[in-house]
């Protein structure tokens, strides 16, 4: 299935030792070798403390011809063929409304590859954080007179060791879980942060965070966290707060808290260049800088002005940095204060590439090169421990980071940084967040309403719908965006807004379901459904989910086509109830407040029946089944906050299967202790033979029997 070396191209330039290669003796020879010791770009001149290096490899995986994974890229979930064109590249940086349909590098890098057919899913892992290129190519070969396809795809990595690993499937969800034994499976995040997120750059001040706040409550919007961009600081010193405009942050914290909202705030990773803020003298002379390649603190441009970098390579640095969080530390911060991290790819404003030079030098003397794309990764980890201890290990961290590297899963969410108002971006959010999710990185969302530019109403309510139905669900704009609260252009508007979040709010019990699988078997919530023609593939595929939803990313659009896939299985329009047979194209008619969202015969998903204020509100009270002869699915409960249901089992985990018209609610797998009260109040069964097709069963504690099935009463505890 796959060759290692297929067309020779394995390579290895090793690290050299300087003295040794400075005595070279002949002049050409020496020539030629300082040229590749130095390399000069624009006015930036990157000098190779080892010399030049570089690592490949190839690989060539017989009769397959589809291939997804290496985000960031925004481009088509597919790997395209890159002969005629681009290598992927895999290399962090910070591009402010980056190019669309490019496989530039963008924000984070995840070096792994899958390619897929019908009856088996392979994978390549290649472990490196230097500056990658990945091309692909899919020339077909005539085998046994026959042609094949094959893809062949080669790596090349700037510096570093080969270190790969081939996961062989086969199927979809046996490679989610190697991959996740092998860089770690998906944090379950707190449950509040899979609500809905409030943020721009900036909230101006407290009694904008208030008027925000009560808007939402005033409009019948359920929302959990408002965020605080770098406006908030004091002349963007981080952990500080800007004394005018947020004079009592504690205060205005225990506000959002009565109402069991959150605060969230930037938190980058450049620290000011200023000896009279004691942060920065601490950093300095505990070492915690990166150092330029003559050894002296690197100094780069970003938001404070001139800036030094935290070297977050060094576990040292990363205590530190994490001792910062520390409540007594962090003046103004209350534990319902979470944090995001921006910027750390790492950003640097007078930059080659608008980032930190690769000959500038981490911990273990080490160069940047080698190490580039886990910088953000690092301060993330960090950012998280902080969470973690100040809570004295007891509670769940919640961060946002922009950059990321293989393994990001482990500590949070991450987002696709700088997109813009525009249906194009609306649309590429989709196979982004797909190819996150591919690649391990569940918790993943897009700005809804596109960061810069200004959403015309009908693009930002079919942003919030898609949205809704994706991981983390935040709306951000730039500071030269008109405000866009969803209450600010009319009340058609505001209602779409509304029944959009409100629906994620009623689905939040399956989406917490979905976060405990991918804590726990490496499976995506976000899944794809392996797109591979001919049509006949299509309509013979299984897809491994229970909602299958098809948002409408085009703008006055009237009907759309629904590829309802499997001709095995049968769907259920959730909103309806009408059912349909699967391997078929669908035409519905849609309005603005249309969001194509269908369950498969077969699945059970538990849900709330009332959406509440925030996520703190929500209890699973409702089960749509539909059926198709039988049914299963699960329902993960914890106290949604702590670490309890790791250390001391406090967690609810129930399996519901409907067999032999025979309805089972027990437990799934290991037992857990958490003691609640939530009741299933009503079973709502989709597909019921006769009339009516559906029917809603109330649980009240004795035995019902309708349409000779017999439910029991459902009851999460016992
Ligand atoms: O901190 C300001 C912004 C932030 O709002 C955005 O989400 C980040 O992606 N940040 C980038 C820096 C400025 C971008 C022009």
């Amino acid at each position: 299935m796959v060759t290692f070396n297929s067309k020779g191209k394995l390579w290895f330039e090793t690290l050299q030792d300087p003295t040794r290669a400075s005595s070279h003796d002949s002049e050409l020879q020496e020539d030629h070798t300082s040229l590749l010791w130095k390399e000069t770009f624009k006015q930036f001149v990157d000098v190779k403390a080892n010399g030049p290096s570089s690592i490949g490899s190839d690989f060539c995986f017989h009769e397959f011809s589809h291939v997804y994974g290496l985000p960031e890229h925004a481009d088509s979930l597919q790997l395209r063929d890159t002969r005629h064109g681009e290598p992927y590249r895999l290399y962090n940086l910070d591009v402010f409304a980056y190019e669309l349909y490019s496989r530039l590098g963008l924000y984070g890098s995840v070096p792994l590859l899958v390619a897929h057919k019908p009856d088996r899913t392979l994978g390549v892992f290649w472990l490196n954080a230097s500056e990658t290129f990945v091309n692909d190519d899919r020339s077909p070969q005539l085998k046994r007179k026959r042609i094949q396809p094959r893809t062949d795809v080669h790596w090349l990595s700037e510096s570093g060791v080969i270190d790969c690993v081939v996961l062989l499937g086969p199927s979809p969800q046996q490679l989610f879980s190697q991959y996740a034994q092998l860089t770690g499976y998906q944090a379950l995040p707190p449950l509040f942060a899979l609500g809905y997120h409030q943020c721009r750059w900036n909230y101006n001040d407290e009694a904008d965070v208030k008027a925000v706040d009560a808007g939402f409550d005033r409009h019948d919007i359920p929302y959990d966290v408002i965020w605080l961009d770098i406006e908030h600081t004091d002349g963007k010193r981080y952990f500080t707060w800007d004394s005018a405009l947020f004079p009592e942050p504690a205060s205005l914290q225990h506000h959002l808290e009565k109402k069991r909202r959150k605060l969230v705030v930037i938190n980058d990773p450049h620290i000011k260049t200023d000896p009279d803020w004691s942060l920065y003298r601490e950093a300095r002379d505990g070492g915690h800088f990166v150092k330029d390649r003559e050894g002296k603190i690197y100094q780069g441009s970003c938001w404070p002005g001139n800036s030094s970098y935290l070297d977050f390579s060094s576990p040292d640095t990363r205590s530190w940095y994490s001792r910062c969080f520390r409540l007594d530390k962090y003046q103004g911060s209350t534990p319902s204060l979470f944090v995001w991290n921006d910027m750390n790819e790492p950003s640097v404003f007078d930059g080659p590439e608008q980032t930190m030079p690769k000959d500038a030098v981490h911990y273990g003397g080490w160069e940047h090169r080698e190490l580039h794309n886990l910088y953000g990764f690092y301060q993330h980890m960090a950012t998280v421990e902080g969470l973690i201890t100040r809570s004295g290990g007891l509670e769940r961290p919640f961060v946002l980071s922009r950059s990321f590297f293989a393994g990001s899963q482990r500590l949070g969410a991450v987002w696709t940084g700088d997109n813009a108002a525009s249906w194009e971006y609306l649309k590429i959010s989709i196979p982004m967040l797909l190819s996150l999710s591919v690649a391990g990185i569940a918790f993943c969302g897009a700005d809804v309403g596109g960061f810069v530019q200004d959403p015309e109403p009908e693009l930002l309510v079919r942003w919030y719908q898609a949205a809704a139905l994706q991981p983390f669900f935040r709306g951000h704009s730039a500071n030269t965006t008109k405000r866009r609260e969803p209450w600010l252009f009319g009340e058609e508007v505001t209602a779409s807004i509304r029944t959009a979040i409100q629906q994620r709010y009623c689905l939040l019990p399956y989406w917490y379901t979905l976060f405990h699988q991918a804590h726990t078997s490496g499976q995506p919530p976000l899944r794809l459904v392996l797109l591979l023609p001919p049509a006949a593939q299509w309509k013979h595929c299984r897809p491994r989910g229970a909602l299958l939803a098809c948002p409408v990313t085009d703008p006055g659009v009237q009907e759309i086509q629904v590829l309802l896939p499997g001709s095995d299985e049968v769907w259920y329009d959730v909103h309806s109830a009408e059912m349909y047979k699967g391997g078929k194209t669908l035409s519905l008619p849609v309005t603005l407040d249309s969001v194509p969202v269908f369950q498969r015969g077969g699945s059970v998903v538990c849900r709330s029946t009332v959406s509440g204020f925030c996520t703190a509100d929500l209890h699973p009270d409702c089960c749509p089944f539909s059926l198709q002869g039988v049914a299963d699915g699960e329902l993960y409960l914890d106290d949604g906050h702590s670490f309890s249901y790791r250390d001391r089992k406090a967690f609810c985990l129930r399996r519901f299967n409907m067999l032999s018209g025979r309805l089972l609610c027990r437990s799934a797998g290991e037992e857990g202790t958490f003691d609640t009260d939530t009741v299933i109040q009503s079973v709502i069964i989709l597909g019921v033979k006769g009339k009516p097709s559906t029917v809603v069963v109330h649980v009240s504690g004795e035995e019902l029997c309708l349409y000779s099935c017999i439910y029991s009463q459902l009851d999460c505890r016992n």
